[in-house]
C-alpha cells in the first residue's frame, strides 16, 4: 500500500497510480513520497508489466508545491523522483487531464509515454514565478520537441493545447476526456514489451541546434520583450543551451544551479508573492460562499467614447451581448467603427479568428436612446467625469432599467455612495473602474459603496472572471486604490522638478526602476491640456505654463519632450527654459538631487499612502495594492508591487526616509516598522 494521497490499484497486469491532492495536485512532499513508493512497488512486483500515472480531481499535477519554496527541503526532492520515474525498468504512461504544469509536466516528461485528454493544457510556467523548470524540464523538453519549441514554451511560459502538444511530439496520443484511465491502460498494454523510450537518451531533436547554435541568439532577438528587465527568462535560455552543449547529466547539474540561484533571489520571491496576491485578491472577507451571483445576460454601456468602446469589447469578446448608448449619431458611429477596427487588428495579428471577430460584432447593439436599456442586467456608465452629470444619469437609469439590474459607474475618482444615493436601488450600485485601453488592460477595480449588496459584489467578481479581468475590491474614496496612490508620486515628481531635477531625470529614475514610463512621459502621452482651460489659465502650475507656451504633449509634438514623426521623444530645451522661468517665479531654491533621493521621494510616499489605504479598509489587504499597481500602472513585477517592495527594503528604512522628507508617517506603517513586521505578511 502506498502512502496517502497516492493510491494504487491493479488493472490486470497494469498498475494504476492515482494522486489525489486537491485542489490542483501540487507535488507536495507527501505526494512525492507516495509516488516514489508506488513506482518502486510497481517496479518490484513481478505481476506488473507497466504503470499508468494519473490524477483524480480537476487536474493533473499543476506543478511543485509553491508554498514549500523557501522552506527546508523535504526528501525525496522532485528531481530525485523524476529520475526514479524515468529510470523505471517498466514503462510508465502519464495520463494527463486538466493542466500539466511546471513540475507536473516534468513528471510527465520523465514518464516513457504521455497521453492527454482533449482539452488538457501542458506548460512550463515557472518563468512567471521568476524561476526555470528545475526538475529536468529544460533538458528533457528540447530532446522531445526540439530547441525552438522548447524555448517558446519555457521562456514564454504559456501552456499549449493537447492537440498542439501532439503535433510537436510532446504527447504520444490525444484521447477523449471520458475514459482517460481506461484509454491509458489500453495504451500501456500496446507498448508493453517495446524498448523503453527515455527522453534523456534522445539526441535527434537537439542535433539541429548542436549544428546551429545561433538559434539561441535568434530567439533572443525575436523575443526581446520577454527578456526585458527580469533574470529568469535569460536563465531559461541558458539552461536550454546547456541541454545542447552538455551531456544530459551535466545539463541537469547546470539547470539545478541556475534554478537554485533564481530561487534564492529577490525577483522570484516577488513573483511568487504576486502569484498568491492575485489569488487572494479574488477573495472577499465576510462574503458568504453561499451568495449566488445575479445572472448577467446582456450589458448596457452608456458612453461610446474610448472608454465605453473598450469596455464593450470585453463583453462582446466573451459572448455577452452589449447595448451601447451614445447621444449623437456621429459619436456613436465613431465608437462602433473603433470597436470594429480594433477587432480587425486582432484578426490581422492572428490573436482572433475572423469568425470570432464577426460573432463579437454581431452581439453589439448601438443605439441613441437609453430607452433600449430595460433588457440589460447590468448597465455601466462611462460618460464625462463629472459628479452632477453622473448623478443625473443614474437617477434616469434607475427609472428605466428593470428592478434587480445592477448599475455601475466607471468613475476613477468620484464617490460611489453619492452616485448610489441618486437612485432608489443603492444596494445594486457599485463602481467598475476599468483601465485604459479597457479592452487590453487586465485590471478592474471593483468599488463597493456603503450599501452595495453582497450578491451584487459577488456578481461583479464572477463577471470579471468571465471577461478575463483581475478584479481587486476597493471601498469608495477619492481615487480608490490606484489613482489615490498615483497622486503623491505626481506631487513628488513636480516638487523634484521645482527643486532642480529635470523631468527626464525623474522619468529615467522610474524607468530604470522598471516602470514602462515616468510621470512626465505619461503626462505628454495623455496630453498636458487635459482639463486645461485657456480662458482661465494663469500659469499657476507648470502644466499651465507649458500649455500657455503651446506645449500640449505628444498630440502636437511638443510637451516636456520634443517628438519626431514616430513620436519618439527627446528632452526639450524649450521646455527646460519654460521650467526655468516658472521656477524663478516660484522662488524655489535650486540644488542637485541625486537618483537615490529621487527614487525615495517618488516611491516612499506611495507606500505611505498604501498603508493608509489598508488602515482605512479601502483595500482589503496590502497585497491587493500590489495587484493594482502591477496590472494597472506598470509597477515592475520583479519587485512584487509597492507594498512587497517596501517589505523587502525594510519598513524601518521607509519610515526613516519619510521622516527625512518631512512626510507624516501613516500610523500603520510606523507600528509595523516598530514591530519589525511586514505589510504583506
Ligand atoms: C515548479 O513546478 C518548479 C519545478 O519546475 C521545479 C521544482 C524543483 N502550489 O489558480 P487557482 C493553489 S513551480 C501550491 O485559483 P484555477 C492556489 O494558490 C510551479 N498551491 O485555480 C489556490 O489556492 P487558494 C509551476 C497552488 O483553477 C488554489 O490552488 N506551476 C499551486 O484558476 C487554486 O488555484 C505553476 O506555476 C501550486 N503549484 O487555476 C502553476 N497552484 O484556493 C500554478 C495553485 O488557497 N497554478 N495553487 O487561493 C496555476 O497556474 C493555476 O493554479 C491552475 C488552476 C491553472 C493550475
Amino acid at each position: 500500500m502506498a502512502t496517502a494521497p497516492i493510491t494504487t490499484h491493479r488493472d490486470g497486469d497494469i498498475l494504476v497510480i492515482t494522486s489525489n491532492n486537491p485542489p490542483v495536485n501540487a507535488l507536495s512532499a507527501a505526494v512525492r513520497t507516495g509516488l516514489m513508493a508506488a513506482v518502486l512497488e510497481g517496479a518490484a512486483d513481478a505481476d506488473v508489466r507497466a504503470m499508468v500515472l494519473r490524477c483524480a480531481g480537476r487536474t493533473f499535477f499543476a506543478g511543485a508545491d509553491i508554498t514549500e519554496f523557501g522552506q527546508p527541503p523535504v526528501f525525496p526532492l522532485l528531481p530525485e523522483l523524476v529520475e526514479v520515474i524515468e529510470g523505471s525498468p517498466k514503462p510508465i504512461v502519464a495520463a494527463i487531464h486538466g493542466t500539466a504544469l511546471g513540475g507536473g509536466l516534468e513528471v510527465a516528461l520523465a514518464c516513457h509515454y504521455r497521453i492527454a485528454a482533449e482539452g488538457a493544457k501542458l506548460g512550463l510556467p515557472e518563468v512567471q514565478l521568476g524561476l526555470l523548470p528545475g526538475a529536468g524540464g529544460t533538458q528533457r523538453l528540447p530532446r522531445l520537441v526540439g530547441v525552438s519549441e522548447a524555448l517558446t514554451m519555457i521562456v514564454g511560459g504559456s501552456p499549449i493545447s493537447a492537440g498542439r502538444a501532439s503535433e510537436i511530439g510532446l504527447v504520444d496520443r490525444v484521447v477523449g476526456a471520458d475514459a482517460l484511465e481506461a484509454d491509458a491502460v489500453a495504451f500501456a498494454r500496446e507498448i508493453v514489451g517495446k524498448p523503453l523510450p527515455r527522453a534523456s537518451e534522445r539526441g535527434e531533436r537537439i542535433a539541429e541546434a548542436v549544428r546551429d547554435p545561433a538559434v539561441f541568439d535568434r530567439f533572443r532577438q525575436a523575443h526581446g520583450r520577454l527578456l526585458k528587465g527580469l533574470r529568469a527568462p535569460e536563465a531559461c535560455i541558458a539552461a536550454v543551451q546547456a541541454a545542447v552543449e552538455l551531456p544530459f547529466a551535466d545539463g541537469l547539474l547546470r539547470e539545478r544551479a541556475l534554478f537554485q540561484d533564481l530561487l534564492a533571489g529577490d525577483e522570484s520571491k516577488a513573483q511568487r508573492h504576486y502569484f498568491f496576491a492575485e489569488r487572494a485578491a479574488g477573495k472577499i472577507a465576510g462574503l458568504d460562499a453561499a451568495v449566488v451571483p445575479r445572472a448577467i445576460e446582456r450589458v448596457g454601456i452608456v458612453g461610446a467614447g474610448t472608454m465605453g468602446g473598450g469596455i464593450a469589447m470585453n463583453f462582446l469578446s466573451a459572448g455577452i451581448p452589449v447595448t451601447l448608448v451614445e447621444r449623437e449619431q456621429a459619436v456613436l458611429d465613431r465608437g462602433v467603427a473603433t470597436i470594429g477596427s480594433n477587432y480587425a487588428r486582432n484578426v490581422q495579428s492572428g490573436r482572433m479568428t475572423e469568425d470570432a471577430a464577426g460573432a463579437a460584432m454581431a452581439l453589439l447593439r448601438p443605439t441613441l436612446t437609453l430607452a433600449e436599456l430595460p433588457d440589460s442586467d447590468l448597465v455601466i456608465e462611462a460618460v464625462f467625469e463629472d459628479l452632477a452629470v453622473k448623478t443625473a444619469l443614474f437617477a434616469e437609469l434607475d427609472r428605466i432599467v428593470r428592478p434587480g439590474a445592477i448599475l455601475a459607474s466607471n468613475t476613477s475618482y468620484l464617490d460611489i455612495d453619492t452616485i448610489a444615493a441618486a437612485t432608489g436601488r443603492p444596494e445594486a450600485v457599485l463602481g467598475l473602474h476599468f483601465f485604459s485601453p479597457a479592452n487590453i488592460m487586465r485590471l478592474l477595480e471593483v468599488v463597493r459603496g456603503a450599501a452595495t449588496a453582497p450578491d451584487v459584489l459577488a456578481t461583479a467578481m464572477a463577471l470579471a472572471k468571465r471577461i478575463g479581468k483581475i478584479a481587486v475590491v476597493a471601498r469608495t474614496c477619492d481615487g480608490f486604490i490606484g489613482n489615490r496612490m498615483l497622486k503623491p508620486r505626481q506631487e513628488a515628481a513636480n516638487r523634484l522638478v521645482l527643486e532642480g531635477a529635470r523631468p527626464w531625470d525623474v522619468d529615467r529614475v522610474l524607468t530604470a526602476f522598471g516602470f514602462p514610463m515616468g510621470p512626465f512621459q505619461m503626462a505628454d502621452l495623455a496630453g498636458l491640456d487635459l482639463g486645461w482651460d485657456a480662458a482661465t489659465s494663469q500659469g499657476a502650475t507648470l502644466r499651465e505654463a507649458m500649455c500657455e507656451a503651446g506645449r500640449r504633449g505628444q498630440k502636437n509634438g511638443r510637451g516636456f519632450y520634443d517628438y519626431d514623426a514616430e513620436r519618439r521623444g527627446t528632452p526639450s530645451a524649450d521646455a527646460e527654459a519654460i521650467i526655468a522661468g516658472f521656477v524663478a517665479k516660484s522662488g524655489t531654491a535650486q540644488r542637485a538631487v541625486d537618483d537615490a533621493e529621487m527614487l525615495e521621494r517618488l516611491l516612499y510616499p506611495m507606500v505611505n499612502e498604501g498603508a493608509r489605504i489598508v488602515e482605512e479598509g479601502v483595500a482589503q489587504r496590502a497585497s491587493d495594492i500590489d495587484v493594482v499597481w502591477i496590472n494597472g500602472y506598470g509597477w515592475p513585477i520583479g519587485t512584487g508591487g509597492p507594498m512587497f517592495w517596501a517589505d523587502m527594503i525594510g519598513l524601518g528604512t521607509v519610515v526613516a526616509g519619510l521622516e527625512r522628507q518631512g512626510v507624516a508617517v501613516a500610523p500603520l506603517l510606523r507600528r509595523l516598522a516598530a514591530e519589525g513586521a511586514r505589510l504583506t505578511g
